[in-house]
């Protein structure tokens, strides 16, 4: 019989799936004939010969999540790894002889398939996201995860995009949240990722005296099994714990539209929290900064990506709205696509521009943003060609009364629920 011909969903509806569903799901028989489906750690251990970095965590039952900043990490091959899970960490040498198998677990996570494999390019075909309907996805544009049992990567949400993971060796718990739970789950930026906001709540024991509101978050929770494929939809929360001696698992975040706001908001993150990270205070000597990320932007350079963010939102919605009035009354869909890196072009969001245009003029009617701009004084103001955001104008956005009294109101929810 034809693989191909038994497979639940043709690429086309797989896509249509991703684009419209507003839940998680899991696609069985999508990956029969996938050539990655054999990467299991054993086949890795041969073709992966260089050390990756592994993160180390102790297993026990904290009412506090593990953040990556608190682990320790070592760098090995993954042949290194796979005999300390053999031997169970008997008469061990190497990079893992400081950790007891049994009391420990390990975890190489997030590696760019793309630069892991940069001198065997051909291996990146073996991932075949086309099944999905998106053409020349492959593992180029990829993560791997290589895991021990107990390994997990704490609560967060992932500001972009939405997600599909592809289980290929052993099992992994994921507990998920819908984005409408985020007051239950207690967010934080720190530690600060760009693209990740992680939760205070260790999700599996967590601390209802400190975070009562845990209580009423509504928790999906699935086990994945080699060769199943889980779509997270965009902004749901996710914990995800490897219940299997050993896990791989490869995952690929797809684009979406709203992306291009979404990074905007990053921006303007990334800007307050070095800023304020950055100040030498008795309070703010804290591993604050992910050991994801490189290194502590300057200022200049966190402004200059928030410009550079807007400017790609404004183009892009001036390409919206130009191309809703040519093709009046077509669905967006059938636009001519420009900002999509790779063929993501009917994968949009389901607010019609015009809604979301309206929508954004009241709002800066309210907050007087457009007295602002026809004045020609702050909120942004003329550079050359374009309009330039400076430091003035950021400090102005934030400290207007709106955004003072809802922080002020969040600070007093939090006194009273400590002091509670
Ligand atoms: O597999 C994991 O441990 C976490 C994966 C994840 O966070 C993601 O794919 O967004």
């Amino acid at each position: 019989m034809n693989i191909m011909a038994s497979k639940p969903f043709t690429p086309e509806e797989a896509r249509r799936i991703v684009q419209f569903l507003q839940k998680p799901a899991v696609f069985l028989n999508m990956t029969k004939d996938w050539p990655a489906l054999h990467w299991t750690v054993e086949h890795l251990s041969t073709c992966l010969t260089e050390r990756v970095r592994f993160r180390i965590g102790k297993r026990n039952e904290d009412m506090a999540p593990l953040f990556e900043t608190e682990c320790s990490y070592i760098e090995a091959t993954v042949k290194e790894f796979l005999s300390w899970t053999l031997n169970e960490g008997e008469s061990l040498v190497g990079p893992f002889s400081d950790y007891h198998y049994k009391e420990f677990w390990a975890y190489a996570d997030y590696k760019y398939i793309a630069q892991l494999f940069q001198d065997k390019p051909a291996i990146f075909q073996d991932v075949v996201w086309s099944d999905f309907g998106f053409p020349g996805r492959d593992g180029r544009d990829s993560t791997l995860w290589i895991g021990t049992q107990g390994a997990n990567t704490p609560c967060h949400l992932d500001s972009y995009g939405c997600n599909l993971v592809f289980q290929i060796q052993g099992r992994k718990r994921w507990h998920l949240f819908p984005p409408d739970d985020t007051p239950c789950l207690y967010p934080t930026r720190i530690p600060y990722e760009e693209s990740s906001v992680f939760s205070q709540v260790s999700v599996v024991h967590p601390d209802l005296k400190k975070f009562p509101a845990f209580r009423k978050a509504r928790v999906h929770t699935v086990t994945l099994q080699p060769g199943q494929v889980l779509f997270v939809p965009r902004h749901w929360w996710h914990y995800v714990e490897s219940v299997d001696p050993v896990t791989v698992s490869v995952n690929s975040w797809i684009e979406m539209d709203m992306d291009d706001e979404a990074r905007v908001g990053e921006a303007l993150t990334k800007t307050i929290v070095c800023a304020l990270k950055s100040v030498p205070s008795l309070d703010n000597n804290d591993h604050w900064l992910n050991p994801t990320e490189d290194r502590v932007s300057s200022h200049g350079e966190n402004m200059q990506y928030l410009n550079l963010a807007v400017k790609a939102c404004m183009d892009k919605r001036k390409d919206d709205t130009e191309g809703w009035s040519l093709l009046a009354g077509q669905p967006r869909a059938e636009k001519p696509e420009r900002n999509c890196p790779k063929d993501t072009s009917c994968f949009k969001s389901n607010d019609p521009s015009q809604t979301k245009q309206r929508s954004d003029d009241e709002f800066c009617q309210r907050s007087g943003q457009h007295a602002h701009q026809e004045a020609g004084s702050p909120g942004t103001s003329e550079e050359g060609a374009g309009m330039h955001i400076s430091t003035n104008d950021m400090l102005e956005f934030l400290v207007h009364p709106d955004v003072i009294t809802l922080v002020t109101r969040l600070i007093m929810c939090r006194q009273r629920e400590l002091q509670s």
